[in-house]
């Protein structure tokens, strides 16, 4: 037996150290590296769950084509050939936008960026843009920072509160956790706003419960009793911001009153969070669930106005953190992905992308690739997505499991897992280091990385000598940007984790990447795209206070939040305790339906409906059902047969929980 250090490739906030056990060419266990210098030796197990499956009978290992029907084993070459002839025939009959590439970032591997390189080289396909995880938020903060920039995690330690904004911590972000356990022992004050009572409010001084999608109304109300206190930070606000005029407009538009009663937020509770807000250091660390509304990008900006207003920005201890996309832009895409190579292009909102598949013309989409995603089960209103993915001539898709999109396909390719390739990771959410994972073992059966299908294909397309590259060149050309700042691929690799070289304590010179370099209240780059670049009060599409009708209909929110023990629908099939659907409702549903636990209910909407067994939540704001997301088809399936395709107000995020649902006791 042999034990390696390597990395968890999963889409995670924490973009852990591994210590892998390998054993007569088998991984056989996988703990922390405790040498790690955020994730100290600590795992999840979601992580641990990669040996299984890794090594799961269940897993995709050869090509598949389906015939009549049924899938068949076919060899590479005739898979390759029968799709890249494919790929010709599309590209000349209709234009290479005709192609949809479809994927998510399910790989947190620098080399999942090979796709776009394909498609540039291919002539440039339909792309996606967008996210349906985390899009309005970042673009929110591109609004009004210029970048979505986090503090490093070890600057909590200067915090006197922290504030965790709709942050699932304990179940998403384990680390995190961690710290706020230690700096909670050392006085630090954690508070935890969310419609939920969940793991991370257990151990927060203070949990204030909110009406799903009114962050932003709550954020208005901080302001509104920081400045009666006087306790706004003026020399701030006067040297290095644009618009407050703008802001103080649309703060004195709403009254105390209605705050109040649309978050369902007591004024004592608001005039408390006022004082915390100005009494800092006070960091806040939001979360990506209540950004996925129609006003989601406006939520976040208000919660970046308030972090602005009190003082909170650019200072060690502060920081209004939602992405971290410094971390992501530290490598150098344009040499992996050759953007120049492109000569057409179309892009659709990744949420919309079923409803723009099914009403493309000039030219329709013939043909969908998809890799590092399972939209069947993921992407917003399912039954559409169903419908468009069936839509098309074409269907190929790069997986290791026969998942819901998988089984809807022309063409299966087997793709690599994480241990049988070599790769550097990293995440774009939380810290700031790249963590080095080698190639450990052989890839099963007839499996091959994507990257190398991807060259195969395009040997097969005519630019061949695009991809005529290894992987540890491709990976070297990505940390090419580094070098300047004396980071290397061969100290990655031998010292398994470096720190990348981004901002700290972001903003701490006060030289915003805005247009005006200032802190923009009022966003020139919202206007520039054609927005109101102002800060406005707004609320979620589908809500009692913005459609009466539908909310008499559908009286309670839908919250589709992230399972605790797969990442999306990566582990469903693996883990028996998984495959039911659980309800949870809050305590005034329970009462007024007469709901038991495990009484069997439906849930519905005129999108769809799902079934499953009822549990009650212990805290909560009233009229929320909550049910996990990333369920399979054959287990009852995915929530998204419920939410909404429409995106959120600047336009690049989903909208998967401003959701309205009606229940019913079967
Ligand atoms: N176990 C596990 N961990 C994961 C993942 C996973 O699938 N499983 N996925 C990873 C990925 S890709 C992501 S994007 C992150 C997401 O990490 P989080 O942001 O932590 O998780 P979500 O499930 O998106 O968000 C859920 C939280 O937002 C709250 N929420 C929902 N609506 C509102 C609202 O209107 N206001 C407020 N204040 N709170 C609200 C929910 O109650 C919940 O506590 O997690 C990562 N970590
Ligand atoms: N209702 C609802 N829907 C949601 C969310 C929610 O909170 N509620 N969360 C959203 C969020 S935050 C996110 S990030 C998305 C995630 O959406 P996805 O990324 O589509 O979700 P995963 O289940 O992680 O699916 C990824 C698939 O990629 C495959 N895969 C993994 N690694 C590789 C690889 O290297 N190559 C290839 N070819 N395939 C690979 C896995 O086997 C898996 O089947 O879901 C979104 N959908
Ligand atoms: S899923 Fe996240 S917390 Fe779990 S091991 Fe991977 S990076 Fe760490
Ligand atoms: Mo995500």
């Amino acid at each position: 037996m042999a034990t390696f250090k390597s990395a968890c490739p999963l889409n995670c906030w924490d973009s852990c150290g591994f210590v892998v056990e390998v054993e007569n060419g088998k991984v056989v266990k996988i703990d922390g590296d405790k040498d790690h210098p955020i994730t100290k030796g600590k795992i999840c197990g979601r992580g641990r769950m990669l040996e299984t499956r890794t090594n799961s009978d269940d897993r995709i290992l050869y090509p598949l084509k389906k015939v009549d029907g049924e899938f068949q084993r076919i060899t590479w070459e005739q898979a390759l050939t029968e799709i890249s002839e494919k790929l010709l025939i599309v590209r000349q009959k209709y234009g290479s936008t005709a192609v949809l590439h479809s994927h998510d970032y399910a790989n947190g591997g620098l080399l999942t960026k090979i796709p776009d390189r394909f498609f540039n080289c291919y002539g440039g396909a339909t792309d996606l843009i967008g996210s349906i995880c985390w899009g309005s938020g970042i673009e929110a903060q591109n609004w009004d920072f210029g970048n979505s920039a986090s503090h490093a995690p070890d600057d909590i330690y200067n915090s006197k509160n922290v504030i965790i904004w709709g942050r699932n911590v304990a179940r998403t972000n384990m680390h995190l956790f961690g710290y706020l356990q230690e700096v909670k022992k050392k006085g630090t004050n954690i508070i935890v706003i969310d419609p939920i009572y969940n793991g991370t409010a257990k151990i927060a001084n203070s949990y204030i419960s909110i009406t799903p999608g009114m962050d932003g109304l709550l954020a208005i109300g901080i302001m509104k009793e920081l400045i009666r206190l006087d306790l706004q930070d003026k020399e701030f606000i006067e040297k290095y911001t644009l618009g407050f005029s703008d802001l103080l407009a649309t703060i004195e538009s709403i009254s105390m009153n209605e705050i109040e009663e649309v978050t369902n937020v007591p004024r004592e509770t608001i005039t408390s969070l006022a004082n915390i807000y100005s009494n800092g250091p006070t960091a806040t660390y939001m979360g990506l669930g209540m950004q996925r509304y129609a006003n989601g990008g406006n939520t976040i900006r208000l919660i970046d106005a308030l972090v602005a207003v009190s003082g909170n920005v650019g200072i060690p201890g502060g920081g209004a953190n939602f992405g971290n996309t410094q971390v992501g832009q530290s490598f150098d895409s344009v040499a992996l992905t050759l953007p120049e190579r492109k000569k057409h292009s179309r892009s659709f909102v990744m949420s919309e992308q079923a409803e723009r598949i099914l009403t493309a013309s000039e030219p329709p989409i013939k043909m969908i690739m998809v890799s590092s995603g399972n939209p069947l089960t993921q992407v917003p209103n399912t039954n559409r997505v169903l419908e468009a993915f069936q839509s098309v001539d074409t269907l190929v898709v790069l997986e290791q499991f026969m998942t819901d999109t998988a089984r809807l396909a022309d063409y299966v390719l087997p793709s690599a897992t994480v241990f049988e390739e070599e790769d550097i990771y990293y995440s774009s959410m939380y810290h700031h280091f790249v963590n080095y994972g080698p190639k450990l073992v052989e890839a099963r059966g007839e499996a091959k990385s994507d990257v190398w299908i991807w060259s195969e294909l395009a040997k097969r397309l005519g630019f061949g000598e695009d991809f005529n590259y290894t992987r540890k060149e491709f990976i070297k050309m990505g940390v090419g940007s580094l070098q300047e700042k004396g980071i290397s691929f061969e100290e990655i690799k031998e010292k398994s984790h470096v720190p990348l070289p981004v901002q700290l304590v972001p903003w701490n010179d006060f030289h915003f990447s805005t247009p005006s370099g200032k802190f923009e209240f009022t966003s020139s780059l919202g206007e520039m795209k054609g927005y109101d670049g102002r800060i406005k009060i707004s609320y979620p599409r589908e809500s009692t206070f913005s459609n009466q009708e539908l909310g008499e209909k559908y009286p309670y929110s839908l919250l589709t939040i992230h399972p605790l023990r797969s990442n999306h629908s990566q582990n469903y099939h693996l883990i028996e305790g998984l495959q039911t659907i659980k309800v949870e409702v809050s305590k005034d549903i329970a009462e007024q339906k007469n709901l038991v636990p495990n009484d069997k209910v439906r849930v519905f909407n005129d999108r769809g409906e799902i079934t499953g067994k009822v549990q009650i939540l212990k805290e909560s704001s009233p009229k929320i059902i909550c049910i996990d997301e990333g369920q399979w088809h054959i287990f009852g399936g995915s929530v998204n047969n419920l939410t909404s395709h429409e995106v959120s107000d600047n336009g690049l995020g989903s909208t998967l929980y401003d959701c309205l649902v009606g229940i019913e006791k079967l």
